[in-house]
């Protein structure tokens, strides 16, 4: 265990909303919801601005609109994403050859294993304070916040303690006493499910689970899980800051209390794993060719059942409808013990989703994958970057009834005007990202 705050953690704020607020003058400081623009899509993030009205990621998007209905709606730009993560996690390279990337906006830096010299708190600091400036002017605009501590789990609590636009220092010797009144849940790996389980032993800081013992823990919630929680809440954290592993595939599974013979209730079970697993896809900056469903029986046996789709897809309508699906194809009623839905078949398809599918069906996710860059998307998705012959490059304001409505305006540019085209016009065109158009899809086999 390390006696300096030598492991950084840099989570970007808001970073989509942030990311399209640099792109769009006319949106900077106002309410900007990112996520799927279709019937049931889910917040991605909302702008600082938009968060005061209660607005969440993983919020359901009809959700978001009744809280702030005036804030800008839009899909999602992920070619910009993962450039501005490109560029951030370049300069936390410089800081340190050992750096551990967990989703495109957030990272680990061992600053021992760099070049850093002295690796006192305050020198520590202002290094802190360059990068934070550094990454603000390379990425044209965005903010981080950094935390510095002794091990990965007091680098994370402190860059959510300076969130946003911070930096926070959890001076070695103090991590136990720092994180006493914090939530249990503000423990890496401690999700709902382990909650819920802490709630029942009364529970509610970390102070709280610190008086339970190790033994007590272990009986709850198993040895590993346990153990890990036993050392964590007293600040005890040896984890090393691992090199980038590549995330092969994502998925949730639940062990229910009493088996599940209802289709529907099962059906339902899916659809939320399904979501889950599509948030972590998304915050991964990802797309997933394959989707999995594992069932457990009462005895004990399992299947799992797989289909590949013909593209690679982020959403979770498509998801939940493949897991949904192959749940038909099996026979419920014996009862189900445990549930889980997966993807794999990770891609990182440049490509922006063109098409708004209404009623997403796994046959039509084929179109979106291959529709080359530059055809006339069906539907014109808010946000998207599109070039017209005579006003230049703008973005979709919003569409409807055979008409576009583009602001003409750039990260380079002040607030710009409104236009409305008619969707044919052929004058108008979606703009192909600067490094040139997407890779086409290999086609898919199954
Ligand atoms: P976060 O770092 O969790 O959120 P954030 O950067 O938007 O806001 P802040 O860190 O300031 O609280 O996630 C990074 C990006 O990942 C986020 O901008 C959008 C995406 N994301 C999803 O798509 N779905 C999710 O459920 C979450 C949590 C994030
Ligand atoms: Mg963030």
């Amino acid at each position: 265990v390390r006696t300096t705050a030598s492991i950084l953690h840099l989570d970007l704020d808001a970073f989509f909303a942030a990311v399209e607020q640099r792109d769009k003058p006319s949106l900077r400081g106002k309410p900007v919801i990112v996520g799927g623009v279709g019937l049931r899509g889910v917040v991605s993030t909302a702008s600082y601005e938009a968060r005061v009205f209660g607005v969440g990621s993983a919020m359901p998007m009809h959700e978001a609109r009744k809280r702030c209905p005036n804030a800008a709606f839009l899909s999602g730009r992920f070619d910009a994403y993962r450039q501005a993560s490109a560029v951030v996690m370049g300069l936390l390279r410089e800081l340190s050859p050992l750096i551990e990337p967990l989703s495109l906006d957030e990272a680990f830096v061992d600053l021992a294993a760099g070049p850093a010299r002295a690796l006192d708190d305050e020198s520590l600091l202002r290094l802190a304070s360059q990068l934070r400036v550094r990454l603000t002017e390379a990425t044209g605009g965005l903010t981080a916040s950094v935390g510095l501590g002794s091990s990965k789990f007091m680098a994370k609590v402190a860059s959510e303690l300076a969130k946003p636009n911070g930096v926070r220092l959890v001076t070695p010797g103090t991590e136990a006493d720092t994180i006493a009144v914090l939530p249990a849940r503000a423990i890496p790996g401690v999700g709902p499910a382990t909650m819920e389980r802490l709630t029942k032993l009364g529970v509610v800081t970390i102070a709280d689970l610190r008086e339970l013992s190790a033994a007590e823990l272990v009986r709850e919630l198993g040895k590993a899980s346990g153990e890990h929680l036993h050392e964590l809440a007293s600040a005890r954290d040896d984890r090393a800051v691992e090199p980038e592993r590549e995330t092969k595939s994502i998925s949730m599974e639940d062990t229910f209390e009493h088996d599940l013979a209802d289709a529907e209730v099962l059906a339902g079970v899916a659809e939320r794993h399904a979501a889950k697993v599509v948030s972590r896809l998304v915050k991964a900056g990802m797309f997933a060719r394959t989707v999995t469903l594992k069932v457990r029986w009462p005895d004990f046996s399992s299947v799992s059942r797989s289909r590949t789709l013909n593209g690679a897809t982020d959403r979770v309508e498509v998801v939940a409808q493949v897991a949904k699906a192959l749940l038909d194809g099996l026979d419920v009623s014996q009862g189900v013990r445990l549930l889980g839905v997966g993807v794999s078949g990770l891609v990182e398809v440049a490509q922006e989703p063109l098409f708004d599918l209404e009623v997403a069906t796994p046959g039509r996710v084929v179109e979106e994958a291959e529709a080359p860059v530059s055809r006339r998307p069906l539907t014109w998705l808010p946000g998207a970057d599109v070039v017209h012959a005579e006003f230049g490059p703008g973005w979709v304001w919003g569409s409807g009834l055979g008409r576009v409505t583009v602001r003409f305006e750039t990260a380079a540019t002040g607030p710009g005007p409104v236009r409305t085209f008619a969707v044919d016009d052929p004058e108008l065109a979606v703009a192909v990202p600067p490094d040139g158009p997407a890779e086409p899809m290999a086609p898919a086999a199954g």
